[in-house]
């Protein structure tokens, strides 16, 4: 058995620790959830995520749900994924820089990309997307001048922030939202598909979607 076990599904912000597991060279098992068969509301599935979602991280202590946390975990046990703080406030900054991905961004990531989610109706949905988009338009600045003095977030150091910022990224992107007014952010996101250790993690969340297609729970992409 594996040292860890990352519970996952395709596209979502399970890619996270997915790239950074990779990154590590970690030793871990990969285990599809399919939302639409309901697998996140299964008992078993919630006595370790009550919340129902992924993430989720099984460690050799137990499951540890929240990209945050995880994230905290996983660059205790691995050095290399987060920088080495020295002292209270300088730890608690690479929380916030966490804090600002799980808490600011990807709930807006969220009303832009599923407003079905939100409220009722094509107008109403319309509606939750614009005030995203918009919502979204001063913090992709702050993130496009952070990179700006990259190439990564924590400049010259790779770190997990940089997998959040990607799928943050990746999310944000083809769905209307100006990215052409964030070429630092683009670059960024060139340098992290150049990556080997990104490119195992999107091919095997490439993999899970293709589960789901043979499945027959999601259309085949074209
Ligand atoms: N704050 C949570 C957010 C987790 C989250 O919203 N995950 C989404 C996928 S990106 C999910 O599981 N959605 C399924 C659902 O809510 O039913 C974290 O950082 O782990």
């Amino acid at each position: 058995m594996a040292q860890f076990t990352l519970y996952a599904a395709p596209g979502a912000c399970s890619r996270v620790p997915l790239m950074s597991l990779e990154e590590a060279g970690a030793d871990y098992d990969l285990e599809l959830i399919r939302f639409m068969k309901g697998e996140h509301k299964r008992p078993d599935y919630l006595a370790m995520h009550p919340a129902g979602k992924v993430p989720l991280l099984v460690t050799p202590e137990g499951p540890l749900t929240q990209n945050v946390a995880i994230a905290r975990y996983l660059g205790q046990v691995f050095p290399k994924l987060l920088p080495q703080a020295n002292g209270a406030y300088e730890a608690e900054k690479i929380t916030a820089d966490l804090a600002f991905c799980a808490d600011t961004l990807h709930p807006i990531v969220t009303r832009m990309r599923m407003p079905m989610f939100m409220v009722e109706g094509p107008e109403a949905q319309a509606s939750v997307k614009a005030k995203a988009m918009e919502a979204m338009q001063p913090l992709a600045k702050v993130v496009n001048d952070r990179l700006a003095n990259g190439p990564w977030w924590y400049g010259e150091t790779w770190s997990i922030l940089d997998a959040y910022i990607y799928w943050i990224w990746f999310r944000i992107s083809g769905c209307g939202f100006p990215v052409e007014d964030c070429p630092a952010w683009a670059a960024h996101a060139e340098a992290m598909q150049a990556r080997p250790a990104v490119q195992r993690a999107l091919a095997k969340d490439a993999a899970l979607q293709e589960r789901l297609e043979a499945d027959g729970l999601v259309p085949k992409k074209a």
